[in-house]
């Protein structure tokens, strides 16, 4: 266990503090005289700075595993070479894929060698087609588990009045995160199904090497009446192919606003006709469909239960679009080890989560490896 994991582990909170001492300090130097409050602060944002330093440290050493190397701020690059420096999008994602390459080959060769042994089955060759594959839940055991799971944990929200205030304080009021992340280890069977072979298997397959896990989302669609944002047709950016999983979790109809997609190989003639770029990233129903024909978007619909995947970057799709009826529905997510513009949550179970038995695909989907 390195004690540098443990500091760069607060660094982020030790970022967060620093304003505020930095403040007081400036205050304090400006007067001289150090007044009780002042010193309360003082002493009390140490404290908190010291008790996270301690709790990460803590659940490290009591881990038996602790996370990969790996560089974590390919996103923050990307936005430089594409965003500000306007290089062609294939450039910029071409050298952070060979910057993370040269940081760790082994890695890429590990994750490609286990993809290809991985047994192959004919649902593989629907997925690559078609861009997005209904999963039957006789092949995928864990999902009634993570459905029972994700029902409770949104009543509790409910009745304890998260999910009012996650409403306030989220981004998106038409889709706001009850569970999010690391967090899914407080709920049983939600990390087990992401981490389950059946799911990582179809994953390392469609993506050619065994994906990160790099995000888990119950997301709560309440009655809207707004098209904007994600509720109009887009491709997610992370890189040019992802997988997610999507559990519906209240039955979902047409009047829930379901998940609706375009298959892969229709959502690329779009996006050549229309001259779709990530600049360019939000597109209406006339701008989509001026040439296709529109009874070709397929509504993700079906019981509570019903479950998907699908590739949100190569098919367009939008979801919880003016839905008369709330939504619930779980997102878990996959991407590639060498995904130029990803985020990756810590994954490292912490003292409260309940303790898992991994094997290697389960590691290297959640960037760990053994302690
Ligand atoms: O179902 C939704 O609300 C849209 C979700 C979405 O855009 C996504 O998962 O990328």
């Amino acid at each position: 266990m390195s004690y540098r994991a443990c500091i760069s582990g607060a660094a982020e909170y030790h970022l967060a503090q620093h304003h505020e001492v930095r403040h007081h300090i400036a205050v304090q130097r400006s007067k001289n005289t150090p007044n009780k409050n002042e010193m309360a602060v003082w002493l009390r944002s140490g404290l908190r700075i010291a008790t996270h330093m301690t709790d990460t440290f803590a659940s490290q050493t009591q881990s038996p595993y602790r996370p990969i190397r790996q560089w974590r701020r390919s996103k923050r690059l990307h936005k430089l070479l594409y965003n500000h420096l306007g290089l062609p999008l294939h450039t910029s994602e071409a050298a952070i894929r060979t910057l993370k390459f040269a940081l760790n080959p082994a890695q890429v060769r590990l994750r490609e060698r286990l993809a290809v042994d991985l047994p192959a089955t004919e649902q593989d060759a629907e997925l690559e087609r078609e861009g997005y594959l209904q999963l039957a839940p006789d092949q995928f055991s864990m999902l009634p588990q993570a459905l029972a799971s994700c029902s409770r944990a949104f009543e509790v929200s409910v009745r304890s009045g998260a999910v009012h205030d996650a409403q306030a304080e989220g981004p998106k009021e038409f889709l706001v995160s009850i569970i999010r992340d690391e967090e899914a280890y407080q709920h049983n069977g939600l990390m087990e199904l992401a981490v389950s072979s059946p799911v990582l298997r179809l994953a390392s397959k469609y993506l050619g090497s065994v994906p990160m896990l790099s995000g888990i989302r119950l997301w709560w669609s309440p009655p809207n009446t707004s098209e904007i944002d994600s509720q109009l047709y887009h491709c997610d950016r992370e890189d040019q192919r992802q997988l997610k999983v999507l559990l519906n979790i209240s039955d979902t109809t047409h009047k829930t606003g379901p998940f609706t997609l375009i298959p892969a190989g229709i959502s690329e003639r779009v996006k050549s006709e229309v001259g779709y770029s990530y600049k360019r990233y939000r597109l209406t129903d006339e701008e989509v469909w001026s040439t296709e024909d529109q009874t070709q978007a397929v509504p993700l619909t079906g019981p509570s239960g019903s479950a998907y995947c699908v590739d949100t970057s190569r098919c367009l799709h939008f979801g919880s679009r003016q839905n008369s009826e709330p939504r619930l529905l779980l997102m878990v997510q996959y991407t590639r080890y060498l995904a130029p513009n990803v985020t990756l949550p810590s994954w490292l179970p912490d003292r409260s989560a309940a303790p898992m038995e991994l094997d290697e695909l389960q590691r290297l989907a959640l960037g760990l490896t053994a302690a």
